[in-house]
């Protein structure tokens, strides 16, 4: 079944069907060959639509990340300091047995004893099943700490649903028959490329592109507009398109009236917002902001379809969520939802009908409510003593798919926590990342060519399934293998730790999917509308477009969205003159791919870009080691003058490994645990810092180390 003709000359080659595991919202659907029991080449599926064949580079060199020497292949216990990486090995009974053993020891003096134990993971692999399915169960029947998994998308999705009633949007296919297309807070050629491949067919077809971005990113050199405000200012720039739209009635008055809710509402709030208003506080002119609303609004006179594609990247600000909010706004305004080529796109995870309740078995915490941690605030909670408020003091931290000492803010206070000699640490992983460096015990875990998943997609429509093309490497394990070995050790007898992987897969999404067709081709596109909000019908509690929040609205905050400054507004005259935001490196995937040598040798090193001018103030060049610096701390990397900065924002892109920096740190030693307006999540685009020389030499990598 899983063999398809091979395309390659030996003859005992094969191919497998797959699924890319990554937190990307393309989703792609692998082509895995394999010779002899190894895989030689993950290539991009031809026959999956979005897919179309194509591979981004850093997943192209998969093979090369499974097979990399330093992939961890037996469990590791540590015998170092922490933090100092040194660990030896152990059999998968011994660090089970004791591991179970510390677990107990920690759950054991009453009903609550478990919440000091947390679970940590993220989306290392998006795969629903060695995601949060057997680690969930085991997790609800320990009655550990729950989770809110915050540190990437919530502040963007609580607007989006607050708004549209749901994580749902435009179909991105749709995006190739666009007229205009507003790229809002995304770098698609580094981060969403099968989107880009479609606003290139728009594109061809005479749309117009305008990139928002306070960075001139590739995407951006790519369009035909580029608007460079400020970080943290995209409300404001909404809200002076609505003045615009306003005053010169570029609107769907009868959309408006069927479909909205709040209208009057939302007018009054919009028409204190002058294109001159907004321009200052967004770092840029009035007659960009002009342009882009007369581009937006003769969409609604001509009825030829404007869509937007808005990315997490403009949401990792104070203000994030009411942001989100108020672009959600927009397509209402000129009608954009009647076709199915306008409108707005965020996610489209909402879109699958994943079975939680089956894969999590929420019902083993029987009548325990434990407390819930926000993993965005892990600095500061390692740190906490137990208390009333918080309860008990972390004990144990499990950590799965993701690495909190790299890709956490204020990673001064994480490494602080992960330090402490009363914590005990666990890390399931492929390698020794940050993260691992601080663990007690380190477990092998397989990569997706080793393991059975299936996957929803953040970006478009279709389930896929992912096959294992090879036998799990050295010793490694699933991780619901480890949870199903670790329940037997801690004396579970549930049935439902006895689900094999293919169980999983069958009960993520029920009846709503035809897994036999899953089975067959790799993936199956499920049923939207074309034009999900042609007629209204969104699923708020109004059915309307809900400009005003009854919601929000009873819980204290404003019913209508609004632009809220960042904690860290852009000031010329404050300590911190500069705004710092740190997106992700094209060929990384946050801080997975780092470790792989050709990939780490495109990126080239950690740098920062500056403006020429800024730069010249400072007396600094290309090439300078610099001190980056604020009130949390000092990230010392290469200096990089580059127009893609604009003058007041630096970039410093990419979560590298700490240990593969220049001095052990990374773009996280400065950013804070500040929580978004809506959704508590991370702020890590609003985050001020000065810019120095070091006055040591570039090369002098161990001196610099803290
Ligand atoms: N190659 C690659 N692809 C990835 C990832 C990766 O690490 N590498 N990460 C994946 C993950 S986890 C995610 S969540 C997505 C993230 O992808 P996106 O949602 O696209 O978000 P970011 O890459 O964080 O930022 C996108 C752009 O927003 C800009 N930006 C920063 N602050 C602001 C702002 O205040 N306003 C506006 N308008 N723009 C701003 C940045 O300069 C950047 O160019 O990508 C996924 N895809
Ligand atoms: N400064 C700054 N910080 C950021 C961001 C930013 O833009 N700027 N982006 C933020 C965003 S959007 C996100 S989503 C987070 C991402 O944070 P994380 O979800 O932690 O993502 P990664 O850094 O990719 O780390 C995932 C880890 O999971 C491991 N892994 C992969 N598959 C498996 C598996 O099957 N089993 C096990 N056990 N392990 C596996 C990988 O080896 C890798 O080390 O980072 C955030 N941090
Ligand atoms: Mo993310």
């Amino acid at each position: 079944m899983n063999q398809i003709s091979p395309p390659v000359a030996d003859a005992a080659a094969t191919q497998v069907l797959g699924a890319c595991p990554h937190d990307c919202p393309d989703t792609c659907s692998l082509l895995t060959t394999v010779a002899h029991g190894v895989a030689i080449k993950v290539q991009g599926n031809p026959d999956h639509p979005h897919t179309d064949g194509a591979l981004c580079t850093k997943v192209s060199r998969y093979p090369e990340r499974t097979y990399h020497p330093e992939r961890i292949l037996h469990p590791l216990k540590r015998i170092g300091a922490k933090g100092s990486g040194q660990f030896q090995r152990v059999s998968w009974d011994a660090a089970l047995s004791d591991i179970a053993t510390r677990l107990k020891a920690i759950a054991a003096p009453g009903p609550d004893a478990a919440q000091a134990i947390l679970p940590y993971s993220y989306a290392g692999t998006m795969g629903l099943v060695q995601g949060d399915s057997m680690a969930m169960r085991f997790f609800h029947k320990l009655g550990a700490s729950l989770l809110d998994r915050t540190i990437c998308a919530s502040a963007g999705c609580e607007g989006l649903v607050q708004t549209l009633g749901g994580k749902l949007g435009m179909r991105v296919e749709f995006f190739a028959e666009a007229k205009l297309i507003l790229i809002w807070g995304s770098n698609s050629i580094a981060s969403n490329l099968h989107f880009w491949r479609y606003a290139q067919e728009a594109k061809r077809q005479g749309a117009k592109l305008v990139c928002i971005d306070p960075r001139k990113s590739e995407t951006a050199d790519k369009c035909h507009e580029h608007i460079a405000l400020l970080p943290g200012t995209d409300g404001a720039l909404a809200l002076a398109l609505m003045h615009e739209l306003i005053v010169n009635d570029w609107l769907d008055h009868d959309y408006l009236a069927q479909h909205t809710l709040g209208w009057d509402l939302l007018r009054q709030r919009a028409l204190q917002w002058p294109p001159e208003r907004s321009a200052q506080v967004c770092g840029i002119t009035p007659e960009q902001i002009r342009a882009l609303a007369k581009d937006y609004g003769a969409c609604a006179a001509s009825r030829e379809p404007a869509a937007i594609r808005v990315n997490y990247g403009m949401q990792r600000v104070h203000g994030g969520g009411n942001a989100v909010r108020l672009i959600a706004c927009l397509p209402a305004l000129i009608g954009a939802w009647r076709q199915r080529a306008g409108g707005v796109l965020l996610t489209s995870s909402g879109t699958f009908p994943v079975d939680r309740n089956a894969l999590q078995r929420p019902d083993l915490l029987a009548d325990r409510r434990p407390r819930t941690l926000n993993m965005s605030t892990i600095g500061d909670d390692l740190l906490l003593p137990a208390s009333a408020a918080f309860g008990p003091a972390i004990k144990a931290l499990i950590v799965y798919n993701s690495n909190p000492v790299a890709v956490a803010p204020e990673s001064g206070k994480v490494v602080q926590g992960f330090l402490r000699e009363d914590l005990f640490t666990v890390v399931l992983e492929h390698f020794q990342t940050d993260t691992a460096d601080y663990a007690d015990y380190i477990l092998p875990a397989t990569t997706q060519l080793e393991h059975w998943d299936v996957h929803s997609s953040y970006g478009h429509t279709d389930v896929l399934l992912n096959r294992p093309a090879v036998a799990p490497l050295g010793e490694a394990k699933p991780n619901t293998q480890i949870f199903r070995e670790l329940a037997q050790q801690m004396g579970y007898t549930e049935p439902s730790f006895a689900d094999d992987d293919m169980t999983l897969c069958r009960m993520a999404y029920g009846n709503a999917v035809d897994f036999e067709q899953l089975l067959a081709k790799g993936f199956a596109t499920l049923s939207t509308e074309d034009a999900p909000f042609a007629d209204g019908k969104f699923p708020t509690p109004s059915g309307k477009c809900e400009f005003f929040s009854a919601r929000l609205a009873a819980q204290g905050l404003d019913g209508l969205p609004d632009h809220v400054p960042n904690y860290e507004a852009f000031n010329s005259s404050s300590a911190y003159p500069l705004a710092m935001i740190s997106p992700p490196a094209r060929n990384f995937l946050n801080s997975t791919f780092v470790n792989v040598k050709s990939l780490r040798d495109i990126e080239g090193e950690p740098l920062l870009e500056m403006h020429a001018s800024d730069a010249a103030a400072r007396g600094l060049q290309s090439g300078d080691v610099v001190r980056v610096f604020n009130q949390r701390g000092v990230y010392r990397c290469k200096l990089k003058i580059s127009n893609r900065a604009r003058v007041g924002v630096v970039n410093g892109l990419g979560v590298w490994w700490r240990k593969l920096g220049l001095a052990g740190t990374n773009v996280n030693q400065l950013t804070s645990q500040a929580l978004t307006d809506l959704g508590r999540a991370p702020t890590f685009y609003d985050c001020l810092v000065q810019v120095e020389k070091e006055a040591v030499k570039a090369d002098a990598t161990l001196s610099l180390r803290a």
